[in-house]
């Protein structure tokens, strides 16, 4: 079938004069990346980087259902009409597929969102439909500094106030500093949760993401409790936290399971010219800020300027220029069957939703939606109507299905 696409707008990042006839035959398009990268650095790999570009051939509509939300930072479906989502600031709303916005729920605890900081990610419960279950990370301030917590709280029948809130964890140490909190929190088949966290940015701090009895710059595996769960890669070794998952991360705002193999993927920011995209499997090391593909905001080099180091995990893929990824999701879907299984990621200084093509835990093709919107697109999720949704650091929220 051949299709334009979208609004009618013609994706401006890709450059190509191939027509939809050659599209529809699945050509790859040059990469959508045309910029010189910002460093020296050469991919480990083949499409490590700046992959072959690509284009939905679906013929979809992009809706924006409100644009009133207040820094929108995490998204869920609580059923086809409805949507829970976090705000920067400390509330927590319902929105409609209408686009009507609830008040405040009350009930949750004080947030500081100074800085990168906020109410966070949220993730419900597998089983919301009987225990309303909701867990959310939000930055607290302790007299210690600040820092990445994990709360619990039941979603009451009225869906205006959360109840039995209980604070299950916090990544310690604290720290006088407002930036890098990580902040998403993911259920897993089994029940239990995946925590990102940052290393708050500061040199004195980043260190810590290789410290194992530091939990800032890690991805934490936590029972809805908030404890450890049994077999946890480190739960017997000295010194370190018996919560880490994984680790060497700088500052990881995505985090999704894949459709079809359960993997855990995230996305983590990197310094200039180094944002990633990461497979993360228990135990692992995933190089900050020993090994990486950026450099200081500055220019300077980061640590000995290396890419590569044993028993230090490659990212399946990074971006140089970065585009500064946020939230993602994967695809399973069955309103727009191209995009299956494909990874999404919300650009926030890229301005745009990356669409990334995966085989055998490689990335194959790139796509870049919604550039021409000019938003920072902070949460992605597919909902339960099997549409794609999108918030936005400028309070909108998109919704991306099918035209027929
Ligand atoms: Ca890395």
């Amino acid at each position: 079938m051949v299709s334009c696409k979208n609004t009618g707008k013609k994706n401006d990042s890709v450059q190509n004069s191939k027509s939809s006839l050659e599209n529809s035959m699945q050509d790859s398009f040059p990469p959508v990346e045309n910029r010189d990268p910002v460093t020296d650095y050469k991919p480990a790999f083949k499409n490590q980087t700046r992959a072959p570009g690509m284009k939905t051939t679906t013929d979809y509509k992009v809706e924006v259902l409100t644009s009133s939300l207040k820094s929108p930072w995490g998204i869920v479906s609580l059923d086809e009409k409805r949507f829970l989502i976090t705000e920067n600031k400390g509330n927590m709303r319902i929105v409609s597929a209408d686009g009507k916005r609830s008040k405040p729920i009350t009930g949750i605890p004080e947030v500081n969102s100074s800085g990168q900081g906020g109410l966070l990610g949220l993730t419900l419960d597998n089983d919301f439909e009987n225990n309303q279950k909701v867990y959310w990370c939000f930055s607290e301030a302790t007299e210690k500094g600040n820092l990445t917590a994990v709360a619990k709280g039941k979603l009451n029948e009225e869906k205006n106030k959360i109840e039995d809130v209980e604070v299950i964890f916090r990544a310690i140490p604290a720290y006088d500093g407002n930036l890098h909190y990580g902040g998403r929190v993911v259920m897993d088949k089994k029940g239990n949760l995946f925590v990102s966290t940052g290393e708050h940015s500061d040199i004195e701090t980043r260190p810590q993401a290789q410290e194992l009895n530091s939990a800032l710059g890690k991805i934490l595996y936590l029972t809805t409790s908030g404890k450890p769960v049994k077999g946890n890669p480190f739960e017997n070794q000295e010194n370190a936290l018996p919560e880490i998952w994984s680790y060497g991360h700088r500052n990881v705002q995505g985090l999704a399971f894949h459709p079809e193999t359960g993997d855990l993927w995230q996305s983590e920011f990197g310094p200039k010219g180094g944002d990633e995209l990461n497979l993360i499997k228990s135990g692992k090391n995933y190089g900050w800020p020993v090994i990486g593909y950026g450099v200081e905001y500055s220019g300077e080099i980061i640590g000995e300027g290396i890419t590569e180091k044993e028993r230090m995990e490659q990212p399946v893929y990074y971006w140089d220029p970065v585009l500064s990824p946020s939230g993602i999701t994967f695809y399973a879907g069955k309103n727009i069957p191209e995009w299956e299984n494909n990874i999404f990621l919300g650009g926030l200084n890229g301005n745009h939703i990356a669409r990334i093509k995966l085989e055998n835990n490689k990335v194959v093709e790139e796509e870049r939606l919604l550039k021409k919107e000019k938003q920072h697109f902070r949460g992605l999720m597919q909902g339960k109507d099997g549409n794609l949704y999108a918030i936005t650091d400028e309070g909108k929220l998109y919704k991306l299905s099918p035209k027929k």
